[in-house]
Protein backbone atom coordinates (compact mmCIF):
# COMPACT_ATOMS: atom_id res chain seq x y z
CA UNK A 1 0.00 0.00 0.00
CA UNK A 2 1.09 3.48 -0.92
CA UNK A 3 0.23 6.73 -0.23
CA UNK A 4 -0.90 8.98 -3.55
CA UNK A 5 2.36 10.92 -4.15
CA UNK A 6 0.76 13.34 -6.41
CA UNK A 7 -2.04 14.50 -4.31
CA UNK A 8 0.46 14.68 -1.46
CA UNK A 9 2.38 16.71 -2.80
CA UNK A 10 -0.57 18.96 -4.74
CA UNK A 11 -1.38 19.88 -0.84
CA UNK A 12 2.32 20.82 -0.50
CA UNK A 13 1.64 23.17 -3.05
CA UNK A 14 -2.12 24.55 -2.41
CA UNK A 15 -1.16 25.17 1.41
CA UNK A 16 2.05 27.00 0.08
CA UNK A 17 0.38 29.48 -1.51
CA UNK A 18 -1.51 30.73 1.50
CA UNK A 19 0.88 33.36 2.48
CA UNK A 20 3.46 33.43 -0.53
CA UNK A 21 5.83 36.12 -1.24
CA UNK A 22 8.46 36.92 -3.58
CA UNK A 23 11.84 37.03 -2.46
CA UNK A 24 14.01 40.19 -2.79
CA UNK A 25 17.35 38.62 -2.47
CA UNK A 26 16.41 35.53 -4.74
CA UNK A 27 13.55 35.94 -6.50
CA UNK A 28 12.17 33.25 -5.73
CA UNK A 29 8.82 32.59 -4.39
CA UNK A 30 8.81 31.75 -0.42
CA UNK A 31 6.36 31.56 2.19
CA UNK A 32 5.59 34.02 5.16
CA UNK A 33 2.94 32.40 7.57
CA UNK A 34 4.62 33.65 10.80
CA UNK A 35 2.70 32.23 13.78
CA UNK A 36 -0.85 33.79 14.72
CA UNK A 37 -0.85 36.48 12.12
CA UNK A 38 -3.54 36.59 9.57
CA UNK A 39 -1.44 34.38 7.21
CA UNK A 40 -1.15 31.95 9.27
CA UNK A 41 -4.94 32.18 10.34
CA UNK A 42 -6.04 31.15 6.30
CA UNK A 43 -3.15 28.35 6.41
CA UNK A 44 -5.00 27.22 9.74
CA UNK A 45 -8.62 27.16 8.04
CA UNK A 46 -7.04 25.52 4.71
CA UNK A 47 -5.62 23.11 7.07
CA UNK A 48 -8.80 22.44 9.15
CA UNK A 49 -10.98 22.47 5.93
CA UNK A 50 -8.82 18.92 4.68
CA UNK A 51 -9.37 17.76 8.09
CA UNK A 52 -13.05 18.01 7.83
CA UNK A 53 -13.49 16.86 4.32
CA UNK A 54 -11.08 13.45 4.99
CA UNK A 55 -13.81 13.35 7.77
CA UNK A 56 -12.09 14.01 11.00
CA UNK A 57 -13.33 15.54 14.24
CA UNK A 58 -11.43 18.63 15.07
CA UNK A 59 -10.52 20.26 18.03
CA UNK A 60 -8.97 23.27 18.85
CA UNK A 61 -7.28 23.89 22.50
CA UNK A 62 -6.53 26.84 24.39
CA UNK A 63 -3.29 27.84 22.60
CA UNK A 64 -4.46 27.33 19.55
CA UNK A 65 -3.44 23.76 18.67
CA UNK A 66 -5.53 21.66 16.36
CA UNK A 67 -6.52 18.04 16.62
CA UNK A 68 -8.28 15.92 13.74
CA UNK A 69 -8.98 12.43 15.10
CA UNK A 70 -10.44 9.55 12.72
CA UNK A 71 -12.36 7.04 14.83
CA UNK A 72 -10.63 3.47 15.89
CA UNK A 73 -12.71 0.17 16.09
CA UNK A 74 -11.41 0.18 19.47
CA UNK A 75 -11.93 4.08 19.96
CA UNK A 76 -11.18 3.69 23.42
CA UNK A 77 -7.77 3.42 22.94
CA UNK A 78 -4.97 6.13 23.45
CA UNK A 79 -4.46 7.20 19.58
CA UNK A 80 -1.49 7.03 17.22
CA UNK A 81 -0.67 10.92 16.56
CA UNK A 82 0.81 12.52 13.48
CA UNK A 83 1.91 15.60 14.00
CA UNK A 84 4.07 18.69 13.39
CA UNK A 85 3.60 22.28 12.44
CA UNK A 86 2.37 24.93 9.88
CA UNK A 87 3.38 28.44 10.51
CA UNK A 88 6.82 29.18 9.10
CA UNK A 89 9.95 31.80 9.54
CA UNK A 90 9.34 34.43 7.62
CA UNK A 91 11.94 33.71 4.60
CA UNK A 92 10.67 30.05 4.64
CA UNK A 93 10.37 27.08 1.64
CA UNK A 94 6.65 25.08 1.29
CA UNK A 95 8.18 21.87 3.47
CA UNK A 96 8.87 22.81 6.93
CA UNK A 97 6.17 21.41 8.78
CA UNK A 98 3.78 21.14 6.54
CA UNK A 99 5.34 17.66 5.17
CA UNK A 100 4.54 16.40 8.91
CA UNK A 101 0.89 17.83 8.62
CA UNK A 102 -0.10 17.16 4.98
CA UNK A 103 1.75 13.92 5.07
CA UNK A 104 -0.90 13.05 8.32
CA UNK A 105 -3.83 13.83 5.85
CA UNK A 106 -2.61 11.86 3.02
CA UNK A 107 -2.45 8.88 5.49
CA UNK A 108 -5.90 9.37 6.69
CA UNK A 109 -6.98 10.32 2.87
CA UNK A 110 -5.38 6.53 1.99
CA UNK A 111 -6.83 4.53 4.43
CA UNK A 112 -10.14 6.78 3.58
CA UNK A 113 -9.58 5.16 -0.26
CA UNK A 114 -9.39 1.85 1.04
CA UNK A 115 -12.34 1.90 3.62
CA UNK A 116 -9.70 0.60 5.94
CA UNK A 117 -10.43 1.10 10.12
CA UNK A 118 -7.59 1.06 12.51
CA UNK A 119 -8.12 -1.12 15.78
CA UNK A 120 -6.53 2.65 17.48
CA UNK A 121 -7.96 5.77 16.89
CA UNK A 122 -5.61 8.36 14.44
CA UNK A 123 -5.16 11.76 15.29
CA UNK A 124 -3.43 14.03 13.14
CA UNK A 125 -2.36 17.64 14.99
CA UNK A 126 -0.62 21.13 14.13
CA UNK A 127 1.00 22.62 16.91
CA UNK A 128 1.54 26.21 17.66
CA UNK A 129 4.31 28.43 16.88
CA UNK A 130 6.74 25.84 16.72
CA UNK A 131 9.08 28.28 14.81
CA UNK A 132 9.40 30.39 17.55
CA UNK A 133 10.99 33.45 16.24
CA UNK A 134 8.13 35.88 16.72
CA UNK A 135 7.40 35.07 20.45
CA UNK A 136 10.47 34.13 21.36
CA UNK A 137 10.42 30.46 22.28
CA UNK A 138 10.40 27.59 19.93
CA UNK A 139 7.86 24.53 20.02
CA UNK A 140 5.43 26.50 22.11
CA UNK A 141 1.89 24.61 21.50
CA UNK A 142 3.89 21.68 22.08
CA UNK A 143 5.51 22.60 25.13
CA UNK A 144 1.91 23.98 26.34
CA UNK A 145 0.22 20.94 25.51
CA UNK A 146 2.97 18.22 27.19
CA UNK A 147 3.31 20.34 30.65
CA UNK A 148 6.44 21.90 29.81
CA UNK A 149 5.37 25.59 29.64
CA UNK A 150 2.20 26.87 31.83
CA UNK A 151 -0.49 28.15 29.25
CA UNK A 152 -0.90 31.45 31.40
CA UNK A 153 3.18 31.86 30.84
CA UNK A 154 2.17 31.18 26.83
CA UNK A 155 -0.48 33.42 26.77
CA UNK A 156 1.51 36.11 28.02
CA UNK A 157 4.08 36.05 25.68
CA UNK A 158 5.05 39.27 23.80
CA UNK A 159 6.54 39.82 19.98
CA UNK A 160 8.73 42.83 19.04
CA UNK A 161 5.70 44.74 18.81
CA UNK A 162 4.29 44.12 22.23
CA UNK A 163 1.40 41.76 21.09
CA UNK A 164 0.90 39.27 23.31
CA UNK A 165 0.25 35.40 21.82
CA UNK A 166 -3.58 34.86 23.67
CA UNK A 167 -4.69 38.48 21.81
CA UNK A 168 -3.44 37.14 18.76
CA UNK A 169 -4.39 33.39 18.69
CA UNK A 170 -8.33 35.26 19.39
CA UNK A 171 -7.61 37.72 16.46
CA UNK A 172 -7.00 34.31 14.28
CA UNK A 173 -9.95 33.08 15.53
CA UNK A 174 -7.92 29.98 17.20
CA UNK A 175 -7.75 30.90 20.90
CA UNK A 176 -10.02 27.47 21.34
CA UNK A 177 -11.75 25.99 24.00
CA UNK A 178 -10.68 22.49 24.60
CA UNK A 179 -7.95 21.86 27.31
CA UNK A 180 -4.49 22.15 26.52
CA UNK A 181 -3.08 19.21 28.60
CA UNK A 182 -3.19 16.62 26.09
CA UNK A 183 -3.72 12.65 27.03
CA UNK A 184 -0.80 11.18 26.06
CA UNK A 185 -1.37 9.27 22.85
CA UNK A 186 0.18 5.21 22.50
CA UNK A 187 2.87 6.84 20.19
CA UNK A 188 3.64 10.26 18.33
CA UNK A 189 5.11 10.35 14.42
CA UNK A 190 6.60 12.97 12.53
CA UNK A 191 8.32 13.01 8.99
CA UNK A 192 10.05 16.39 8.21
CA UNK A 193 12.36 17.58 5.71
CA UNK A 194 15.91 16.99 7.30
CA UNK A 195 16.74 20.67 6.26
CA UNK A 196 20.35 19.58 5.97
CA UNK A 197 23.08 17.82 3.42
CA UNK A 198 23.67 14.42 5.17
CA UNK A 199 21.23 12.64 3.54
CA UNK A 200 21.75 14.26 0.36
CA UNK A 201 25.58 13.38 0.63
CA UNK A 202 24.85 10.00 1.61
CA UNK A 203 22.76 8.65 -1.11
CA UNK A 204 20.29 7.77 1.57
CA UNK A 205 16.48 8.23 1.14
CA UNK A 206 15.24 7.46 4.73
CA UNK A 207 16.80 9.48 7.49
CA UNK A 208 15.83 7.77 11.03
CA UNK A 209 15.69 9.98 13.95
CA UNK A 210 17.80 8.98 17.07
CA UNK A 211 17.03 12.28 18.80
CA UNK A 212 17.33 16.11 18.90
CA UNK A 213 19.99 18.18 19.63
CA UNK A 214 20.13 20.50 22.75
CA UNK A 215 18.82 24.15 22.28
CA UNK A 216 19.76 27.52 24.18
CA UNK A 217 18.48 30.53 23.16
CA UNK A 218 19.29 34.34 24.74
CA UNK A 219 17.50 37.21 23.99
CA UNK A 220 20.72 40.34 24.80
CA UNK A 221 19.72 43.95 25.41
CA UNK A 222 23.11 45.64 24.95
CA UNK A 223 23.14 49.47 26.38
CA UNK A 224 25.68 52.05 25.33
CA UNK A 225 25.08 55.43 24.56
CA UNK A 226 24.30 57.16 21.04
CA UNK A 227 26.64 59.67 19.86
CA UNK A 228 27.76 61.65 16.65
CA UNK A 229 29.95 59.25 14.64
CA UNK A 230 32.49 62.64 13.55
CA UNK A 231 32.69 64.16 16.75
CA UNK A 232 33.08 61.81 19.58
CA UNK A 233 36.61 60.03 20.03
CA UNK A 234 36.79 56.73 19.74
CA UNK A 235 38.19 56.17 23.57
CA UNK A 236 34.71 58.47 24.79
CA UNK A 237 32.45 56.02 22.66
CA UNK A 238 30.07 53.26 24.59
CA UNK A 239 29.19 51.33 20.77
CA UNK A 240 26.65 48.67 21.55
CA UNK A 241 27.04 47.76 18.14
CA UNK A 242 30.58 47.06 18.19
CA UNK A 243 30.09 44.87 21.43
CA UNK A 244 27.41 42.46 19.88
CA UNK A 245 29.93 42.14 16.91
CA UNK A 246 32.22 41.15 19.41
CA UNK A 247 30.10 38.49 21.04
CA UNK A 248 29.49 37.10 17.49
CA UNK A 249 33.38 36.64 16.65
CA UNK A 250 33.46 35.05 20.04
CA UNK A 251 31.38 32.38 19.26
CA UNK A 252 33.03 31.67 16.13
CA UNK A 253 36.40 31.07 17.95
CA UNK A 254 34.69 28.78 20.51
CA UNK A 255 33.64 27.14 18.17
CA UNK A 256 37.17 27.23 16.43
CA UNK A 257 39.04 25.98 19.94
CA UNK A 258 37.12 22.34 19.64
CA UNK A 259 36.45 22.52 23.83
CA UNK A 260 32.67 22.43 23.25
CA UNK A 261 32.17 19.70 20.59
CA UNK A 262 30.10 19.94 17.90
CA UNK A 263 28.75 23.26 19.06
CA UNK A 264 26.43 25.57 16.62
CA UNK A 265 25.77 29.11 17.14
CA UNK A 266 24.36 31.90 15.29
CA UNK A 267 23.97 35.45 16.21
CA UNK A 268 20.22 36.06 13.93
CA UNK A 269 18.76 38.82 15.07
CA UNK A 270 21.23 42.18 15.44
CA UNK A 271 18.56 45.31 15.75
CA UNK A 272 21.01 48.21 16.37
CA UNK A 273 19.10 51.79 17.44
CA UNK A 274 18.71 54.20 16.06
CA UNK A 275 20.59 52.13 13.21
CA UNK A 276 22.05 55.08 11.58
CA UNK A 277 24.90 56.19 9.73
CA UNK A 278 26.08 58.64 11.34
CA UNK A 279 25.37 57.65 15.00
CA UNK A 280 27.14 55.12 17.36
CA UNK A 281 24.58 52.48 18.34
CA UNK A 282 23.30 53.58 21.83
CA UNK A 283 21.46 50.11 21.98
CA UNK A 284 21.32 47.00 20.55
CA UNK A 285 19.01 43.85 21.04
CA UNK A 286 20.75 40.68 19.59
CA UNK A 287 20.00 37.33 20.38
CA UNK A 288 22.46 34.27 20.34
CA UNK A 289 20.85 30.67 19.35
CA UNK A 290 23.46 27.31 20.60
CA UNK A 291 23.10 23.76 19.81
CA UNK A 292 25.24 21.01 20.48
CA UNK A 293 24.09 17.59 20.76
CA UNK A 294 25.87 17.00 24.23
CA UNK A 295 24.34 18.58 27.03
CA UNK A 296 27.74 18.22 28.89
CA UNK A 297 29.04 20.68 26.09
CA UNK A 298 26.14 22.77 25.91
CA UNK A 299 26.30 23.66 29.41
CA UNK A 300 30.02 24.65 29.13
CA UNK A 301 29.65 26.68 25.94
CA UNK A 302 26.35 28.74 27.78
CA UNK A 303 28.88 29.38 30.75
CA UNK A 304 31.51 30.44 28.26
CA UNK A 305 29.76 32.89 26.27
CA UNK A 306 27.79 34.62 29.59
CA UNK A 307 31.11 34.75 31.53
CA UNK A 308 32.27 36.79 27.89
CA UNK A 309 28.89 38.91 28.35
CA UNK A 310 30.52 40.37 31.16
CA UNK A 311 33.88 40.78 29.35
CA UNK A 312 32.90 42.87 26.94
CA UNK A 313 30.47 44.87 29.03
CA UNK A 314 33.44 45.96 31.35
CA UNK A 315 35.93 46.28 28.48
CA UNK A 316 33.53 47.95 25.93
CA UNK A 317 31.78 50.08 29.19
CA UNK A 318 28.03 49.10 28.07
CA UNK A 319 25.40 47.52 30.12
CA UNK A 320 24.68 43.64 28.90
CA UNK A 321 21.65 41.81 30.27
CA UNK A 322 20.12 38.70 28.97
CA UNK A 323 17.33 36.39 29.39
CA UNK A 324 16.82 32.72 28.03
CA UNK A 325 14.24 32.87 25.72
CA UNK A 326 14.12 28.95 24.90
CA UNK A 327 16.12 25.93 26.86
CA UNK A 328 15.42 22.43 25.66
CA UNK A 329 18.26 19.62 26.55
CA UNK A 330 19.04 16.63 23.03
CA UNK A 331 16.53 14.38 23.70
CA UNK A 332 16.51 10.79 22.59
CA UNK A 333 13.55 8.82 20.88
CA UNK A 334 12.15 5.83 21.18
CA UNK A 335 13.97 2.80 20.51
CA UNK A 336 11.02 0.34 19.22
CA UNK A 337 9.62 3.14 17.35
CA UNK A 338 12.92 4.05 16.27
CA UNK A 339 13.53 0.40 14.88
CA UNK A 340 9.90 0.21 13.63
CA UNK A 341 10.51 3.38 11.41
CA UNK A 342 13.83 1.30 10.15
CA UNK A 343 11.74 -1.90 9.46
CA UNK A 344 9.33 -0.03 7.38
CA UNK A 345 12.05 1.52 5.16
CA UNK A 346 13.86 -1.90 4.41
CA UNK A 347 10.21 -2.88 3.73
CA UNK A 348 9.76 -0.34 1.71
CA UNK A 349 13.62 -0.86 -0.37
CA UNK A 350 14.13 2.69 0.97
CA UNK A 351 17.71 3.19 1.86
CA UNK A 352 18.41 4.82 5.45
CA UNK A 353 20.23 5.35 8.29
CA UNK A 354 20.07 6.94 12.12
CA UNK A 355 20.43 10.88 12.07
CA UNK A 356 20.05 13.24 15.04
CA UNK A 357 17.80 16.41 14.12
CA UNK A 358 20.06 19.29 13.43
CA UNK A 359 16.48 20.99 13.97
CA UNK A 360 14.08 21.25 16.71
CA UNK A 361 10.68 19.43 16.44
CA UNK A 362 7.33 19.51 18.73
CA UNK A 363 8.49 15.08 18.15
CA UNK A 364 10.73 16.42 20.94
CA UNK A 365 7.83 17.84 23.36
CA UNK A 366 5.84 14.37 22.83
CA UNK A 367 9.08 12.14 24.02
CA UNK A 368 8.34 13.21 27.54
CA UNK A 369 4.88 11.92 27.29
CA UNK A 370 4.85 8.86 25.16
CA UNK A 371 7.18 6.81 22.56
CA UNK A 372 8.00 8.82 20.01
CA UNK A 373 9.18 8.31 16.20
CA UNK A 374 10.27 10.79 13.18
CA UNK A 375 10.85 10.16 9.57
CA UNK A 376 13.41 12.98 7.80
CA UNK A 377 13.79 13.20 4.10
CA UNK A 378 16.61 14.72 1.80
CA UNK A 379 16.41 18.18 0.43
CA UNK A 380 17.86 19.66 -2.52
CA UNK A 381 20.50 22.12 -2.72
CA UNK A 382 22.66 20.57 0.48
CA UNK A 383 18.85 20.55 2.27
CA UNK A 384 18.38 24.35 2.85
CA UNK A 385 15.43 25.13 5.03
CA UNK A 386 14.39 28.34 6.30
CA UNK A 387 14.97 30.19 2.70
CA UNK A 388 12.81 29.93 -0.21
CA UNK A 389 14.86 27.68 -1.97
CA UNK A 390 13.88 24.39 -0.04
CA UNK A 391 12.99 21.95 -2.05
CA UNK A 392 12.33 18.11 -1.42
CA UNK A 393 11.01 16.07 -4.79
CA UNK A 394 7.65 14.44 -4.60
CA UNK A 395 9.67 11.28 -4.54
CA UNK A 396 11.26 12.03 -1.43
CA UNK A 397 8.37 13.07 0.50
CA UNK A 398 5.97 10.40 -0.87
CA UNK A 399 9.19 7.72 0.16
CA UNK A 400 8.83 9.22 3.84
CA UNK A 401 5.06 9.46 3.92
CA UNK A 402 5.22 5.91 2.84
CA UNK A 403 7.26 5.34 5.75
CA UNK A 404 4.86 7.17 8.10
CA UNK A 405 1.95 5.22 7.27
CA UNK A 406 3.80 1.87 7.29
CA UNK A 407 4.86 2.87 11.03
CA UNK A 408 1.14 4.09 11.96
CA UNK A 409 -0.71 1.57 10.71
CA UNK A 410 1.90 -0.98 12.35
CA UNK A 411 1.62 0.99 15.89
CA UNK A 412 -2.23 1.40 15.30
CA UNK A 413 -3.41 -2.36 14.88
O1 LIG B 1 14.86 26.49 15.46
C1 LIG B 1 14.54 25.33 15.18
O2 LIG B 1 15.30 24.42 15.37
C2 LIG B 1 13.18 25.04 14.60
O3 LIG B 1 13.19 25.43 13.25
N1 LIG B 1 12.15 25.72 15.34
MN1 LIG C 1 10.04 22.43 11.45
MN1 LIG D 1 11.76 25.54 11.05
Amino acid sequence: MHIDSARLYRSIDDLGRIGAYTDADSGLQGVNRLALTAADGEGRRHVVARMHALGLTVTVDAIGNVYGRRPGRNDALAPVMIGSHIDSVPTAGRFDGCLGVLGGLEVIATLNDRNLATERPLVVAFFTDEEGCRFGTDMLGSAVATGRLPLEEAWSLTDLGGKRVRDELDAIGFLGDAPVLVAPPHAYLECHVEQGPILAAKGLQIGVLSGVQAISWHELTIRGTSAHAGTTPMELRRDAGVAAARINLHLREMIASGRFGEMRATMGCIQPHPGLVNIVPGRVIATVDLRNPDDAAMGDSEAGIIGFYDRVAAEEHVGITWRQTARTPSVAFDPDVRARVAAAADALGLSHAPIISGAGHDAQEFARICPVGMVFVPGEFDGISHNPRELSTPEACANGVDVLLRVALGLAE
